[in-house]
């Protein structure tokens, strides 16, 4: 099956790709179609995956699927959250979201910097789908004291993975998909998709 998958964070692509293929669905980024972002105008990561899978279906015509994720913070009270992506302003980049995650957590010791990502994923069969598929995973970690790393996107730097004593940043593509919120909610959707074929 053809998919636009609708995302402009090319750490997201990249990931997709990965773990898609193996499958043998054709995910196509949505900047192939040239589509318009949308307004993340939502609340939940639900209603903005749904926002923006249902803005590429409309504009492509095909099935479309999007991921809306983030980082909740324990000890600020689950911030950023939705925000994730605009933390530190408008068009922020990942260098400036996490200096002021550290910032905000300069005084939180170590065994209360507790965090998770998280991630939804909608698809739409068409663009007026009523009942879209939706799946989501978490990723259970703490938030470490200075960034490392090289790999990844966003807050990977800062996303320590206790039981590896690694950032996101710091561990294997391979090994970040496996255990990942993205990679969590992506198994589910390929579940969903296959025992909708059985049905
Ligand atoms: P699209 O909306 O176009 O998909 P985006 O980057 O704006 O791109 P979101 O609104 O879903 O996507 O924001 C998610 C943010 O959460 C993202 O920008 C990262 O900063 C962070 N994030 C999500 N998954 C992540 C991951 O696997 N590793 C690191 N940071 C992640």
């Amino acid at each position: 099956m053809q998919i636009v998958l609708a995302t402009g964070n090319p750490g997201k692509v990249k990931e997709f790709q990965q773990l898609l293929a193996p499958t043998g669905h054709q995910v196509r980024p949505q900047s192939d179609f040239h589509v318009p972002e949308a307004e993340e105008t939502g609340l939940t990561f639900v209603e903005n995956a749904i926002i923006k899978a249902r803005n590429a279906a409309r504009h492509t015509g095909l099935p479309a699927m999007a991921d809306d994720s983030g980082i909740e913070v324990d000890a600020l009270d689950g911030a950023p959250g939705i925000y994730s992506a605009r933390y530190a302003g408008p068009g922020a980049d990942a260098r400036a979201n996490n200096q002021k995650l550290l910032e905000a957590l300069r005084d939180v010791p170590e065994d209360q910097r507790t965090a998770r990502f998280r991630c939804v994923i909608a698809f739409l069969r068409h663009a007026e789908d009523p009942s879209p598929v939706l799946t989501q995973g978490t990723w259970t970690g703490r938030i470490a004291l200075a960034p490392a790393g090289e790999g990844g996107h966003g807050y990977d730097p800062v996303f320590l993975v206790p039981e590896l004593g690694q950032t996101a940043a710091e561990i294997h593509a391979d090994e970040k998909n496996r255990r990942s919120h993205r990679g969590q909610a992506l198994a589910a959707f390929l579940e969903a998709l296959r025992r909708e074929g059985a049905e």
